[in-house]
């Protein structure tokens, strides 16, 4: 595979993994886990996408953001975050670092400054651990503005966190108070 086919079949799987399994008829399970060797073969069978277990690894092992994984035995494969769909990832809280880090745009500045940060479509608020993981996900809108949050005095009033496997924390949601605007 090439970068290009890499990047479709990561989409690809996304697609499925995180918000819409019933494209292939497929049911992730509570935990969003599905057989892999299920995945490869509705994916094929529907029409949607061909590719074999060692494209899928290359996928998984490739990914910069390391958005998926496999179980121990290498039978299943989930998401690691970002689903729409429900699932429940059996993060257990963790204590953030002092300050975490949200990259966003300029265009949605005033309504993050007045209602905090909103899940949106997804089950969770996403923080990164650096300006530098925050700037690109901003920069995937367009010109990445930073803002700082202070996930230390959240957790002290009473604001849970969690962190995945690859490092991206998770909240409910963050109040306009806890935010601050660092400068370019
Ligand atoms: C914005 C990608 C208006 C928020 C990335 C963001 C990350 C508000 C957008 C991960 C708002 C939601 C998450 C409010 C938040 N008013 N806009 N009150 N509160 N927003 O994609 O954090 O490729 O759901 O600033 O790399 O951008 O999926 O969240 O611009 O790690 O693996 O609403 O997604 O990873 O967008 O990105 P998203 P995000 P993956």
């Amino acid at each position: 595979m090439n970068e290009k086919e890499e990047k479709s079949l990561s989409k690809y799987v996304s697609l499925i993994l995180r918000h819409q399994p019933d494209l292939i008829r497929i049911i992730p399970d509570t935990q969003g886990w599905v057989l892999v060797d299920e995945l490869i073969t509705k994916s094929k069978e529907s029409g949607s996408k061909v590719f074999d277990r060692a494209q899928l690894e290359q996928v998984v092992h490739n990914n910069s953001k390391q958005r998926f994984e496999f179980d121990e035995q290498g039978k299943r494969i989930r998401a690691r975050q970002g689903h729409s769909i429900t699932v429940d990832l059996g993060y257990s809280p963790s204590e953030p670092p002092q300050y975490l880090y949200h990259g966003t745009v300029e265009k949605v500045l005033t309504s993050i400054m007045q209602e905090g940060l909103q899940k949106q479509q997804r089950h969770h608020v996403h923080l990164s651990p650096d300006t530098e993981t925050a700037t690109m996900v901003g920069n995937r809108r367009g010109k990445a503005l930073i803002l700082r949050i202070d996930a230390a005095a959240m957790q002290q009033d009473g604001h849970t966190f969690y962190v995945t496997e690859n490092k991206v924390w998770l909240c409910e949601a963050v109040p306009p108070q806890y935010i601050k605007l660092l400068d370019a």
